[in-house]
């Protein structure tokens, strides 16, 4: 499927001439020592208690719009319900919503019941209680519905990516938990449990119960890395994306997409699209086709900003996963100039760095100009794949190519601040700086309605 072109194509790619651009710094990598998975038995990963208590609990946009969310949790001891109870603050009665419940096996691990709940009919800006668990032992959380789309409403969103479970995975967290991100754009690679024999399913348990302190309450906006693939030929585990897509529902068919894995919503003042990496993308996949639909639905408008969101970034300056994103980067790249995307977020490689404005579209595999340029109509590319997971820190290349604006391998998480229509702030907080401190910087001038060179404003 999806995976093996995936594979074919960026085989056929790592034949490309390769060509660096830019000029020299002096940049020095900051050494951490290696992180470490958090023990089972740590409290991040404590078991609510209660017969058939849920847990795991999350939380994803489960409309185009905002007004319903889906509701998801894990019980053991039994199915028990799929019913959610929820009420709002000025809510005189309660309503229940009633969904489904998944199980999977992966070699000899067998998954709790997994329940996936939409609520629907939500107002705009309203707090709302949620009950799940209703027959066996309940649990109560909330969340806050975002504004309606509009032109120029504020709203807040966090970016982290390749977060896993260590305990520098648990620093992120608490770290975003003390920011003023509103919902979560999470860039891929969640657990890591395929790094462990077997790729060891109880890691997407204890994932799921350590990020339920955030993701019960705000919506976690998914989009698939490699570590979700799953896909094992020698223990004959040959479903891609098995355990991720049993566990994290996305709502693609309200963007009229036919897989999980590329979608978009609106939230606020902002158009998300999400793309996905490992599946098919070439001109006559059902991705490229669903991208090239999608794209002049979005309404600048209605909705001022457009970001993107995928898994393996196109700009960035590091040793790992060097091309990886380069096959997807010729095909689509002329279409986020075309249709102004403001900014793009990826994961992938463990390090932050953010891009200049630059364009890179006139290379075309055999002419040799392939080295970006810059181009203030282009998105900003934004790496946030410094969650803290056990693989460690990527090594930058060097020198620092002009494109590269910002580049650190540190830990942390970005928060994308949209003011207005013309005006969205974007800051990095690293784990070892304190909460509210930015470590990196910058106002971004909207494509559509402000389209000045924003480039003056960078703070280093
Ligand atoms: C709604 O459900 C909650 C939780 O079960 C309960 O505390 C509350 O009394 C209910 N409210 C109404 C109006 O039934
Ligand atoms: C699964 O198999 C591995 C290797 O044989 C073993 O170490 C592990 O304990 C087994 N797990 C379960 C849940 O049976
Ligand atoms: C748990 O909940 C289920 C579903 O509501 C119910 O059928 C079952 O009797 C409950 N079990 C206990 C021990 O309360
Ligand atoms: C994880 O972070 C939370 C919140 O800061 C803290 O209470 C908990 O002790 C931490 N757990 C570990 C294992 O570091
Ligand atoms: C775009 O959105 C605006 C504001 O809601 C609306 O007036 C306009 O008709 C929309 N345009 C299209 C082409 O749908
Ligand atoms: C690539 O660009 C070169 C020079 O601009 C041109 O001669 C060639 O036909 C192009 N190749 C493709 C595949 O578009
Ligand atoms: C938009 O937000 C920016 C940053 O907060 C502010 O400087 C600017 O005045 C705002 N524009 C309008 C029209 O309010
Ligand atoms: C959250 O926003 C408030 C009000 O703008 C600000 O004072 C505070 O510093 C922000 N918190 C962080 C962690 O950035
Ligand atoms: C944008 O601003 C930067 C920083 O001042 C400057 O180096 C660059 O030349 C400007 N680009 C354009 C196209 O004006
Ligand atoms: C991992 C990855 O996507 N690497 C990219 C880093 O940036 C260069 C320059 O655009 C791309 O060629 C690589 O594909
Ligand atoms: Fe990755």
């Amino acid at each position: 499927m999806g995976y093996s072109s995936f594979v074919a194509i960026a085989l056929l790619m790592s034949v490309v001439v390769v060509c660096n651009g830019g000029k020299t710094s002096t940049y020095v990598r900051n050494l951490i020592e290696k992180p470490v998975d958090m023990p089972l038995d740590s409290d991040a990963f404590a078991i609510p208690p209660g017969y058939n208590a849920p847990q795991q609990v999350h939380i994803t946009q489960g409309d185009l719009v905002g007004q319903a969310m889906i509701i998801s949790w894990v019980t053991v001891d039994e199915p028990g319900s799929n019913q959610v109870i929820y009420w709002s603050d000025s809510s005189l009665q309660n309503f229940t919503a009633e969904g489904e419940v998944f199980t999977y096996t992966y070699y000899n691990y067998t998954s709790g019941f997994i329940h996936h709940t939409t609520i629907t009919n939500l107002e705009f800006d309203t707090t709302y209680y949620y009950e799940v668990g209703i027959g066996n032992t309940t649990r109560q959380f909330w969340f806050i519905t975002p504004p309606e789309v509009g032109l120029d409403v504020p709203y807040t969103f966090g970016i982290i990516g390749d977060l896993g479970q260590t305990f520098d995975s648990n620093t992120t967290l608490t770290h975003y938990q003390n920011s003023n991100g509103t919902a979560l754009l999470y860039v891929g690679d969640l657990s890591y449990a395929d790094d462990y024999p077997y790729h060891d399913n109880v890691r997407w348990d204890t994932w799921g119960r350590f990020t339920e302190r955030s993701a019960a309450y705000q919506p976690w906006i998914w989009t698939a890395g490699n570590h979700e693939i799953d896909f094992d030929l020698q223990i004959g585990e040959t479903q891609p994306f098995k355990p991720f897509s049993t566990r994290y529902h996305t709502p693609y068919e309200a963007s009229q997409s036919t897989e999980p894995f590329y979608y978009s919503i609106k939230r606020g003042p902002a158009h998300v699209i999400v793309l996905a990496t490992y599946s098919a993308f070439g001109y006559s996949t059902l991705q490229y086709k669903w991208l090239t639909a999608e794209l002049p639905k979005v309404n600048r408008s209605e909705t001022s900003w457009l970001i993107v969101l995928m898994h393996a970034p196109w700009y960035n300056s590091s040793n790992n996963h060097y091309m990886e994103g380069e096959p997807m980067r010729v095909i689509y790249e002329s279409l986020f100039l075309k249709y102004k995307v403001d900014v793009v977020f990826a994961g992938h490689v463990h390090a932050y760095e953010r891009s200049e404005r630059v364009s890179n579209n006139k290379y075309n595999i055999t002419n040799g100009i392939c080295t970006p340029v810059e181009d203030i109509t282009a998105p900003i590319y934004i790496t946030n794949g410094d969650g803290g997971n056990l693989e460690g820190l990527a090594t930058m290349k060097q020198p620092q190519p002009s494109y590269s604006a910002y580049r650190k391998a540190s830990f942390g998480h970005g928060i994308f601040a949209i003011k207005n229509r013309t005006h969205a702030h974007y800051s990095w907080n690293r784990n070892q700086d304190g909460y509210a401190v930015e470590a990196d910087k910058l106002w971004l001038f909207n494509r559509y309605w402000n389209p000045l060179n924003d480039s003056t404003i960078h703070i280093p």
